[in-house]
């Protein structure tokens, strides 16, 4: 059996390989455990190099041997912060409006990807099968094969994929599509995806290479970090705090794909309209700041910043807080133990790939006294999770009236709508995701190539 290759953006640290965090991680972690493989991507620093391509870092831990490159700060900026996240993510996300285009930007992303497949090339051998992640590398099996590299290659897309009349708002979107032949098979995260994806490719005269493989998560050892975490320090300090309040929680990266700005409204519109609940309620919003230089990303924490003030201030009593609101990460042991101390999540983004925290929220509960998921219909798992309660995120009335629902909920109900929930985050697993994807990759047609 030949090497399974990764390539992501990103290749985890040394600490983040042996704890992995987030779905992606911990999926592969299972995948490479069989036989020889090797993940390929950048360091995470940047650093001027005076021409040539950078060496890839080699490091083998067991099995896998960790390659990694280093950026310059022009391949940063342009590649990185300004082509994938500040075109490609709001565009995929559905939000031309931010898309900043500039055709410098498109130029350095082509030249990154093809200088990834100059430094990946020396390191594969011709039974190996590669397996490519996520938005920052779309045209890198095409690049591949310009270097006449004849190997399996998969791409697998964690974002939301667009139908084609928005995809088309970026100039050079044909080209991408048609660098996407080179892979022998696209997974997405849902159906939908998969139909917006193949309908792009054949607007194009391309050929439909999409299918769905929703993403999941380790459910067993989150659920054992979750019981581990009640026992712990910090979720006995966060019940001494709450005070007998009910406790409501979101957690998500500081993104305006997330629906934070509307969520806020959405409490705010139930302490307005259900006044029982103040005094009795705490929301809790953990937001770790992501992307920080971008300037939509700077806006959106203004906006949350004057909210949040703004809400306090009209709510608040001298012995109680409606909303706190952190911008730095907690550790992973200690969310999960406050995943399951909630009585309700508050998940609502306008669009999201999958959203591994409805799945982990889940997973946390205690099944004698289950909490309530209240999920955006936009998110990926939304179809896979309707037993939650689902809502349109931009409606804060919808939102307000969720919350009142759930925090008023009986347990026989909450029981049988988690029962199902759980059901479903313990069949698709980070670990059976990526053996699905792998298996399909086998099969797949190897499209004329000798
Ligand atoms: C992308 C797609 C898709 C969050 N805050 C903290 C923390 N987290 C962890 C969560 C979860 C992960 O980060 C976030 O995963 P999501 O899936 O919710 O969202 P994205 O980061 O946008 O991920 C998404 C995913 O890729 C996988 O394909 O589902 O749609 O956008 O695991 O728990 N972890 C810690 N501290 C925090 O404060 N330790």
């Amino acid at each position: 059996m030949g090497r399974l290759i990764i390539v992501s953006n990103r290749v985890p640290s040394p600490r983040e390989r042996s704890q992995p965090a987030g779905g992606l991680a911990v999926g592969l972690k299972d995948a490479l455990r069989e036989g020889e493989s090797l993940w390929f991507g950048w360091s995470g620093k940047q650093v001027q190099l005076h021409g040539g391509d950078p060496v890839p870092r080699l490091d083998r831990v067991d099995n896998v041997t960790y390659a990694t490159i280093d950026l310059t700060p022009l391949q940063y900026e342009g590649f990185y912060q300004n082509f994938s996240n500040g075109i490609l993510w709001p565009l995929f996300h559905y939000r031309v409006g931010l898309m900043n285009y500039s055709r410098t930007d498109w130029k350095t992303y082509l030249a990154v990807n093809a200088m990834f497949a100059r430094t990946l090339l020396p390191l594969l051998k011709p039974d190996d099968t590669i397996w490519v992640h996520d938005y920052h590398l779309f045209p890198l099996g095409q690049a591949l094969r310009d270097l006449g590299v004849k190997c399996r290659i998969g791409f697998f897309l964690h974002i939301p994929f667009p139908p084609w009349s928005l995809v088309r708002s970026l100039p050079g979107a044909d080209l991408l599509l048609e660098d996407m032949q080179s892979y022998d098979l696209i997974g997405v995260q849902t159906p939908e995806d998969a139909e917006n994806l193949n309908h792009s490719l054949q607007a194009n005269g391309l050929a439909a290479r999409g299918q769905a493989f929703p993403i999941g998560i380790d459910p067993d050892e989150f659920r054992a970090q979750a019981e581990k975490s009640m026992k712990g320090p910090e979720v006995e300090r966060l019940e001494g705090s709450l005070r007998g309040a009910k406790l409501v929680l979101g957690v998500d990266r500081l993104d305006y794909s997330k629906g934070l700005p509307e969520r806020f409204r959405g409490y705010e519109a139930l302490l307005a309209r259900y006044p029982e609940h103040r005094g009795k309620v705490t929301f809790l919003q953990v937001a770790p700041i992501s992307r920080g230089s971008v300037e939509e990303y700077r806006q959106l924490r203004r906006q949350l910043d004057e909210l949040t003030g703004r809400i306090n201030g009209a709510y608040s009593e001298f012995d109680w807080t409606p909303i706190r609101y952190i911008t730095r990460p907690l550790a992973r042991e200690v969310l999960a133990g406050f995943y399951r101390r909630a009585e309700a999540a508050l998940i609502t983004p306008l669009r999201d790939g999958m959203n591994l925290v409805a799945k982990e929220y889940v997973a946390a509960q205690n099944p004698a006294n289950p909490g309530v998921l209240i999920l955006s219909h936009f998110a990926g798992a939304a179809p896979e999770m309707d037993e939650g309660i689902l809502v349109n995120p931009y409606d804060p009335d919808e939102i307000a009236d969720a919350l009142h629902a759930a925090l008023t909920m009986g347990l026989a109900e909450r029981r049988t709508r988690w029962q199902a929930l759980e059901q479903e985050v313990s069949s698709t697993t980070a670990i059976s995701w990526a053996a699905d994807f792998l298996r399909a990759l086998d099969a797949a047609p190897v499209a004329g190539r000798s």
